[in-house]
C-alpha cells in the first residue's frame, strides 16, 4: 500500500483531507517534543486556525528530542500524518501543519537556528514534564543535572532549557524580534514555571554572558500560561491498520484522540501568533483557575486509576473505571478533596465538567493504558494530589481519597508484582532514587516515610504531618493485605 505523503493526497478520500492545503503553508513556528500530544492538540489548532483565517504562515517545524521515530514515520510523508478520533463513531483527517522536522540529538544547531529564524514567531512545548529537568517540588532547574551543566558549558544544547537559551541568544545577536514561547506540558503555571527555568540557566552562565541574555530574555520574550486538555492514548498497529483502510494510503504517523479538546491560553504575547481562537481556544487574563481545575480534576483522577488500575491488574482506563465502585471513588476524590480546593471561573459549570470527565474516562473507543499514566509519577503527583492534600490539609480537613491515590503509587512503587503476580515496571526519572530508599523497607510505615522523605517531590509540610503519614500507612498496608476494589469500595460514596 503507498505511504501518505503529497504525491498521494489525493488518494484520500475527500472527507478526510486537510482543510489547509500543505504546499500553501510557509514557516512560522518550532515545537519541541513531537509526541502524538502536540500532532493531535496544538497541531490540529493550528490547521483550523489557519484554514479559518487563510494566514496560512503558521508551519510547524517540529523538533523531537530523545528518539528519532517520529521524524523517521513522518519524514517520508513530507510531514502529513492523520489524527484518528474514537468515541462512539470513528473519524479521520490529515493534517498538515508540519512542515519541517528535525531530531535535537544531531541536529541541535539547525534547531537554534530554526528558534533564531525572523520567521519564527512562537516556540510551542510538549516535552513531558520530565523534560524540563527540574524539582517538581521547588520548580527550580536542577544545576546538578550533567546534561544541564554541559549545555551550560557550551556543547550543542541537548536539553529543552538550554535549546531555548541559546536560540535567544542566536535571536539576541542577528537582532531577531520578539518570540513567544508556549509551555503545553502539564506543569503548574506552566508558562511562569519555564520562564524561571530559563533565568535559572541564564545565572549558571558566565557573568557577562549571563545578565546580556536575561535582559535581552526579559524584553523580547513572553511565557504564557496554558492549559491543554486531550487524552491521547498511544497508537497501535490496530490504529495504524484502521487508519489505513480508512485513508487508502499508509500512516505510520497517526494518532489517536478523543473528540474533546481544550485550550486555554494567557493572552500575554511578545508577537505574532495564530488565530488559534477561530479553532475555539480561550484568552484569558489568568488561567490559573481552569489549569488547577484541569490538573487536580482530571490529572488527578487520572493518576489515582492508573495507580489503582495497575495494581488491580487493570490494562486500560475506561475498564477499570467503568465499574460502580471505582467511578463512585473517582467522583469522590473529585467531589470531597479536589473541589473545595478550585477557585471555578466565572460562569464555568463545575459539576458539567465533572460528569464529563466520567463519561471521557468511561470511552471504550480509547485504549488508553493505565501504565501509560502511571510513568514519571515522581514529576506528576506534586500539582495532581499533592497540592490537594496540603491545601485540605491546611484548612484542618483529611483528604482521604486524595491519600489513598498518593498511597496507591507508594504501593505501586514499593511492590515489585500486581494482584494478579504480575512484574510493575516503574517507568520514572526518579526510579534508581525510589529503590535505593526503599531498601530494606520492611512494612507500609517504612516505605511511607523513606518515600516522603524523597524532597525533590514531597514537601516538609506533608514529610511533617503525623494524620498524612499514618493515613499513607494504613492505605498502602489495606492495598496489600485487603486489595484495591475493597479498599477502594470503603472509599466510594
Ligand atoms: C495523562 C495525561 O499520561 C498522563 O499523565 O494524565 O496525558 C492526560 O491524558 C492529558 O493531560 C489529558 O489532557
Amino acid at each position: 500500500m503507498a505511504r501518505l505523503s503529497l504525491a498521494t493526497l489525493n488518494e484520500i478520500p475527500q472527507s478526510a483531507q486537510p482543510s489547509v492545503d500543505p504546499r500553501a503553508i510557509s514557516d512560522g513556528m518550532v515545537h519541541l517534543g513531537l509526541g502524538a500530544f502536540h500532532r493531535a492538540h496544538q497541531a490540529v489548532y493550528t490547521q483550523l486556525a489557519m484554514a479559518a483565517t487563510g494566514d496560512t504562515s503558521w508551519g510547524v517545524c517540529g523538533v523531537t528530542q530523545r528518539s528519532r521515530d517520529v521524524v523517521e514515520r513522518l519524514a517520508p510523508q513530507d510531514g502529513l500524518y492523520s489524527v484518528l478520533q474514537r468515541a462512539d463513531t470513528t473519524s479521520i483527517s490529515v493534517l498538515a501543519p508540519i512542515r519541517d522536522l528535525l531530531f535535537a540529538r544531531t541536529q541541535s544547531d539547525e534547531l537554534v537556528a530554526r528558534v533564531a529564524a525572523p520567521t519564527t514567531r512562537v516556540v510551542t512545548l510538549t516535552v513531558t514534564e520530565k523534560g524540563y529537568r527540574h524539582d517538581p517540588a521547588s520548580g527550580r532547574l536542577r544545576a546538578d543535572d550533567v546534561e544541564v551543566m554541559a549545555d551550560v558549558d557550551g556543547r550543542s544544547p541537548q536539553t529543552v532549557v538550554g535549546q531555548l537559551v541559546r536560540g535567544m541568544q542566536a535571536r539576541q545577536r542577528a537582532a531577531v524580534g520578539p518570540v513567544t514561547v508556549v509551555c503545553c506540558d502539564n506543569l503548574p503555571s506552566n508558562g511562569r514555571t519555564l520562564a524561571r527555568l530559563v533565568a535559572d540557566f541564564c545565572d549558571l552562565l558566565p557573568p557577562a554572558e549571563s545578565a546580556s541574555t536575561r535582559a535581552w530574555i526579559d524584553e523580547h520574550v513572553r511565557f504564557p500560561c496554558t492549559m491543554v486538555d486531550r487524552i491521547v492514548p498511544s497508537a497501535t498497529d490496530a490504529d495504524r491498520a484502521d487508519a489505513a483502510r480508512l485513508l487508502g494510503v499508509d500512516d505510520r504517523g497517526v494518532v489517536v484522540a478523543e473528540p474533546f479538546m481544550q485550550w486555554v491560553i494567557e493572552d500575554d504575547f511578545a508577537a505574532a501568533r495564530p488565530a488559534w481562537e477561530a479553532a475555539g481556544a480561550i484568552f484569558t487574563d489568568d488561567v490559573a483557575p481552569y489549569e488547577a481545575m484541569k490538573l487536580r480534576l482530571l490529572n488527578g483522577s487520572h493518576s489515582a486509576m492508573a495507580y489503582l488500575g495497575v495494581l488491580a491488574g487493570y490494562e486500560y482506563v475506561a475498564d477499570f473505571v467503568r465499574m460502580d465502585d471505582v467511578a463512585r471513588f473517582v467522583r469522590a476524590l473529585m467531589d470531597l478533596d479536589v473541589s473545595p480546593t478550585l477557585d471555578v471561573p466565572n460562569g464555568f459549570d463545575v459539576v458539567r465538567y465533572k460528569d464529563e470527565l466520567l463519561a471521557r474516562f468511561g470511552n471504550r473507543a480509547l485504549r488508553h493504558r493505565t501504565a501509560q499514566i502511571a510513568m514519571d509519577g515522581s514529576q506528576k503527583l506534586p500539582q495532581r494530589l499533592l497540592g490537594v492534600i496540603a491545601e485540605r490539609r491546611a484548612a484542618g480537613e483529611t483528604p482521604d481519597h486524595a491519600l489513598l491515590a498518593v498511597a496507591a503509587w507508594m504501593r505501586y512503587v514499593s511492590a515489585e508484582s500486581n494482584e494478579h503476580g504480575s512484574a510493575i515496571d516503574v517507568d520514572d526519572p526518579l526510579a534508581d532514587l525510589i529503590k535505593q530508599r526503599l531498601d530494606g523497607a520492611r512494612d507500609a510505615r517504612h516505605v511511607v516515610d523513606r518515600l516522603l522523605a524523597i524532597e525533590q517531590v514531597f514537601s516538609d509540610r506533608l514529610r511533617d504531618d503525623a494524620t498524612v503519614r499514618v493515613q499513607l500507612a494504613d492505605y498502602v498496608e489495606a492495598l496489600a493485605s485487603k486489595g484495591v476494589r475493597s479498599t477502594v469500595r470503603e472509599l466510594a460514596r
